[in-house]
């Protein structure tokens, strides 16, 4: 942990975006007022989500929006990271919710940042499909002429990389896929659609886009070759799969010959530029050689084929969700990847960062959310170009195959009345941003 705990949070330069993030599948409810998706698909299934729970409700957002806002609102954000749900775009008047929530921000003086995917993939699509990405950028058309006069600042995807690894490899995640490598397909759409949907929100006149991907940094177990290997993969896996084809319009390691279609010709597209990178760090990753069986880690099981195994970070605290609590991977992080693209690097944002723990007196939230503003701190002094902190996440929710276990928010909600009671992270992140103005 960061030995500068208890002293004053250091000031981020003036313009600098502070916010919170939460997704539409997460909090919105309302199914039955939108399309299927593919994580409904998934939660009908028995034994997909641990809990046996649905997102049919959730936080119930589409009806309490106006709650939310006044609750963003009351804690001073800058900016709301969401996202929007494609399949409630394809229902009718569907778009009309956000067309609302746009407005209620606004007037409440938040900026809306939308996310125009966050894996709620309408069941009639598909990423093996590569026709998905032409019609992605099409939804994308539809959204920026409704919302482009209010919204200024749009993210295209979040995670493809957990989408297309727990999603389509691994199977743990809609629409519960075990491909392993064969899921390569699933990233190269994902990454083309991106392309697509810049060049979509261009010609809608938006000037200030970027991509919300995880990244964490890759601890090799020990200096020998398998370890070292191994953890070079997975890095190559979670690190520079989404990133070299966006920042350096190349595929990293040779993986660009097991795309599908035209590779370099698309390459043009997905490298379109960005004006910002967004990234959404937990924790590092601690990679070994195979071991040759499964390995349950972070919720998952990983199977005995993958070519690295995935080991405990000792020494340090972990969440309730069992994540190692590492600040000073996000310094690493973002330090690195500076190094790594350099001038080809935009601007970065803190797309989320977060914890799951239980309890309104949320003080290990707070230990964790002030050592990551330290941790991110450094990276702005040694030269990163950081612009903004969004927290994941504004409100407790449905955490994916997890169900409602694992709580997230700086808002506690109490699922069987849907009542909304900010925790005691809520009131110290409303401080720090004051202290900060
Ligand atoms: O809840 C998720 C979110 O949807 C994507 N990033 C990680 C979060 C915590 O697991």
């Amino acid at each position: 942990m960061a030995t500068d705990a208890g002293d004053p949070l250091p000031r981020f330069p003036a313009g600098f975006l502070w916010g919170v993030s939460t997704s539409a599948h997460q909090i919105e409810g309302a199914a039955d007022r939108r399309d299927p998706s593919v994580w409904d698909a998934f939660e009908a299934a028995p034994g997909r989500v641990k809990d046996g729970s649905t997102a049919a409700v959730a936080c119930d957002h589409f009806h309490r929006h106006r709650e939310d806002v006044a609750l963003l609102a009351g804690l001073g954000v800058d900016a709301y990271r969401f996202s929007v749900s494609w399949p409630r775009v394809n229902s009718p008047g569907g778009l009309d919710f956000y067309d609302r929530l746009v407005d209620d921000l606004c007037a409440a003086g938040v900026r809306p940042v939308p996310t125009l995917f966050h894996w709620d993939l309408p069941v009639t699509e598909d990423w093996l499909d590569r026709d998905t990405a032409a019609r992605f950028a099409e939804y994308v058309s539809v959204v920026a002429d409704r919302l482009g006069d209010r919204v200024r600042k749009w993210i295209t995807l979040n995670e493809p990389a957990e989408h297309t690894l727990l999603g389509h490899a691994l199977g743990a995640h809609a629409p519960g896929r075990k491909l392993l490598f064969d899921a390569l397909p699933v990233a190269h759409h994902q990454l083309l659609a991106h392309g697509l949907a810049v060049r979509a929100l261009r010609a809608a006149g938006a000037g200030d886009i970027g991509i919300a991907n995880s990244h964490g940094p890759t601890w090799p177990a020990s200096d020998e070759p398998a370890d070292t290997e191994a953890a070079d993969f997975y890095d190559l896996l979670l690190n520079r799969l989404f990133a070299d084809p966006l920042l350096l319009g190349e595929y990293p390691g040779g993986l660009g010959d097991l795309m599908p279609g035209d590779v370099e010709a698309d390459l043009k597209v997905i490298a379109e530029p960005i004006d910002w990178y967004g990234v959404n760090y937990y924790a590092p990753t601690r990679v070994g050689a195979p071991q040759g069986a499964e390995i349950e880690f972070g919720g998952l099981t990983l199977p005995a084929e993958l070519p690295f195994s995935v080991r405990e970070i000792e020494g340090v605290p972990v969440t309730d969700f069992g994540w190692p609590v590492v600040p000073e991977g996000l310094t690493e992080l973002l330090t690195g990847f500076r190094e790594r693209y350099g001038d080809r690097l935009p601007p970065v944002v803190v797309t989320e960062n977060g914890c799951s723990y239980e309890g309104l007196d949320d003080q290990d939230r707070i230990t964790f959310l002030d050592g990551h503003v330290r941790a991110l701190h450094r990276a702005l002094a040694a030269g990163v170009d950081v612009r903004g902190y969004f927290v994941w996440s504004l409100l407790d929710n449905f955490e994916w195959a997890e169900g409602y276990q694992r709580r997230f928010g700086l808002v506690h909600v109490d699922y069987p009345t849907l009542k909304r009671t900010p925790k005691a992270s809520y009131a110290w992140f409303r401080d720090m941003l004051r202290a900060q103005r």
